[in-house]
């Protein structure tokens, strides 16, 4: 057992930076150099006090590959067998001058599971002993798993200035060119409940030239305040209820324009909907419009573009306090005025749908005939959380966050659950506890990244609609390896109550609104967040993979020829979404199985249309490093 001296370490990290499998020598942790030059004094097998004769080779690293970028704390070595009497292997960071590991071994292989997690350079040096006499190590650079204090602290200015735009985007939806569709209601500025005032005041965002087009004005007769919201097959964006709670209108990106939908059965407002795997969209709850109780569950046919209710689907009975058939509501203070807003839903194959919250009881909801909702167990320890972020970052894994014991009242959670839906009707989900957020937060958006974290943003530490008041500025980034928060520098302008975010084409976020009031919370604005994995270690823009060929469109279970201008190392899919009141229940994440090297790729589509709802997605390359390339968008349906 030697100790590396972090004078050593530098002169590896600047030996082993010219090349890597660099033969760089000099290593003496035991004074190898010197003995090799003298008599091999050290040498007991040695017959006389003539040099040793010539001990083998130094071992070589096989695995894992040298310059890589590490996934995780974990890491298996593997290196050829020389013969050597035993092998010397070490790794030091370099951000601190204890090793992380330091051993001798006779074995040619050896398990790391204490890799930091900082985003430094590490350098894996490795010995060979022979006849008692250490040849020169060989030495490896690696990057370590995680962000540098450059990237998520950023050396560049992560977020941009706010962008004016022409209204409060409360509402808001992704467009298959990449541009975004911003929606208010009877104003810019302002909402009301008279549906003498149901005009529809639009915008389209572009990203790329960050500005908006001019204001549409439309007599919808829909007031869209407060609607649920669900992205189609097609990429239209179907809206329901709201102030005018009957109303449907569905915007078409080709046409560039809403239009009328057909009527809801039940009126409603705060409802929260989702799409199903047959293109169908489910709804329920939204009592704060429309009388209270009684929002039974609608199923929106995508054939017949008509609804029909689902008797079997209460949102809110037999009551809310009911411990041993708990319903979809929740027990807010409020009441069911707000118990039965902004459920989390997610459509699932065969007519299902998982409902995740806010109430602390979760739901599997069958959608067929008449409908029927089964038990899915409890969210751990978590109690109903109105105006929480539910987001599915991977197949069946869906990341829990924030929220508050009302929808007005209350300290803002921080905790954070992974729900799994992966066994599927009629099983229960699995639920586990991770580290809290640095913040709690309530009305707060989030967004999953192609490489699976997902970035959290605004909200208040305590609920006060139409207010600045208890903003928590600074975002938060989740890792889906580490199963932890690390804190962003902070955006400029509060994004609580009607404030959206949506991930944008080339892999940064949108965050805009917040207000709709006519008030000084009002914020017709937006800033353009840059995430880390866009940012080399330095904290300077990483180079970025490029897709050079992808088809537009694809189907289940298929396989697409995707072309990267350099070799790939993951692809995912980024469902295209929609976002309002913290809800979005469009967004979802699928990584992709692939076959293919330099940069001619067979992706396969998952077969099971649960899994890949229809409708547009972003398809995202992500090389070694992770770092994204732009997204194509493709349709899946
Ligand atoms: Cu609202």
């Amino acid at each position: 057992m030697t100790t590396v001296p972090s004078a050593r370490a530098l002169r590896g990290l600047a030996c082993a930076s010219l090349v890597f499998l660099a033969l760089c020598g000099g290593d003496d942790g035991g004074g190898a150099r010197a003995q090799s030059a003298s008599p091999a004094l050290a040498d007991t097998s040695a017959s006389s006090n003539r040099p040793a004769p010539p001990d083998g080779q130094p071992a070589v690293l096989t695995s894992p590959t040298p310059g890589i970028k590490f996934a995780s704390r974990s890491a298996t070595f593997v290196w050829t067998n020389t013969g050597a009497n035993q092998y010397g292997f070490s790794i030091q960071s370099a951000t601190s001058a204890t090793p992380v590991v330091d051993t001798v071994t006779s074995a040619t292989t050896l398990t790391v599971t204490n890799l930091p997690i900082d985003g430094a350079g590490l350098v894996v040096r490795l010995r060979s002993r022979f006849k008692g006499k250490w040849l020169p190590a060989n030495e490896y650079q690696f990057t370590a798993a995680g962000y540098t204090a450059a990237q998520s602290t950023a050396a560049v200015k992560p977020w941009s200035d706010p962008i004016a735009l022409p209204l409060v985007p409360a509402s808001a939806a992704n467009l298959p060119d990449g541009k975004l569709l911003l929606w208010a209601a009877r104003s810019p500025t302002s909402f009301s409940t008279s549906s003498s005032e149901a005009y529809t005041y639009t915008s389209v965002f572009d990203p790329a030239t960050r500005s908006s087009s001019p204001m549409t004005v439309t007599a919808t007769g829909h007031q869209m305040f407060c609607p649920g919201l669900s992205m189609l097959a097609d990429g239209s964006v179907l809206v329901t209820g709201g102030s005018d709670a009957t109303k449907t209108s569905i915007y078409d990106p080709a046409l560039g324009g809403w239009a009328t939908g057909a009527q809801l059965g039940i009126a409603r407002a705060y409802q929260s909907s989702t799409t199903m795997s047959d293109g169908s969209v489910f709804t329920v709850g939204g009592s704060w419009n429309g009388g209270l109780g009684g929002k039974y569950g609608e199923v929106w046919s995508a054939s017949t573009r008509t609804w029909r209710t689902l008797a079997g689907v209460p949102a809110n009975m037999p009551d809310a306090s009911n411990v041993s058939n708990p319903p979809l509501a929740g027990p807010d203070a409020a009441g069911v005025y707000r118990g039965d807003n902004h459920m989390w839903l997610f459509g699932a194959a065969g007519g299902w749908v998982f409902h995740a919250g806010p109430a602390a009881a979760m739901h599997w909801i069958d959608t067929r005939g008449s409908g029927a909702i089964l038990q899915a167990g409890p969210r751990s320890d978590d109690p109903y959380a109105m105006t929480a972020s539910a987001v599915m970052y991977d197949i069946g894994k869906i990341l829990k966050l924030g929220g508050a014991p009302n929808h007005d009242s209350g300290n803002a959670f921080n905790t954070a659950y992974i729900i799994d839906i992966n066994a599927g009707p009629p099983n229960p989900a699995t639920v586990r506890k991770v580290s809290p957020m640095a913040y709690g937060r309530t009305f707060v958006n989030s967004v999953v990244l192609p490489n699976g974290e997902v970035f959290v943003m605004g909200g208040q530490t305590q609920p006060v609609t139409f207010s600045d008041s208890y903003s928590v500025l600074a975002a938060e980034l989740w890792s889906p390896v580490f199963e932890r928060f690390i804190t962003l520098p902070p955006m400029q302008k509060p994004r609580n109550y009607h404030s959206v975010a949506l991930l944008l084409l080339d892999g940064r976020v949108l965050a805009g609104g917040g207000g709709l009031c006519g008030c000084p919370a009002d914020h017709p604005d937006a800033e353009i967040y840059t995430p880390p994995y866009l940012l080399a270690p330095d904290g300077t823009p990483a180079p970025r993979p490029a897709i050079t060929a992808a088809p537009a469109t694809a189907t289940w279970g298929s396989q697409i020829a995707v072309a990267t201008d350099r070799a790939a190392a993951s692809f995912a899919l980024v469902r295209m979404a929609s976002a309002t009141h913290s809800v979005n229940t469009d967004q979802r994440r699928i990584p992709l199985a692939f076959t293919g090297t330099a940069g001619n790729y067979q992706l396969g589509i998952p077969a099971d249309r649960g899994v890949v709802l229809p409708g547009n997605y972003m398809l995202f390359a992500l090389d070694g490093s992770g770092v994204p390339s732009v997204a194509r968008t493709i349709n899946i349906r």
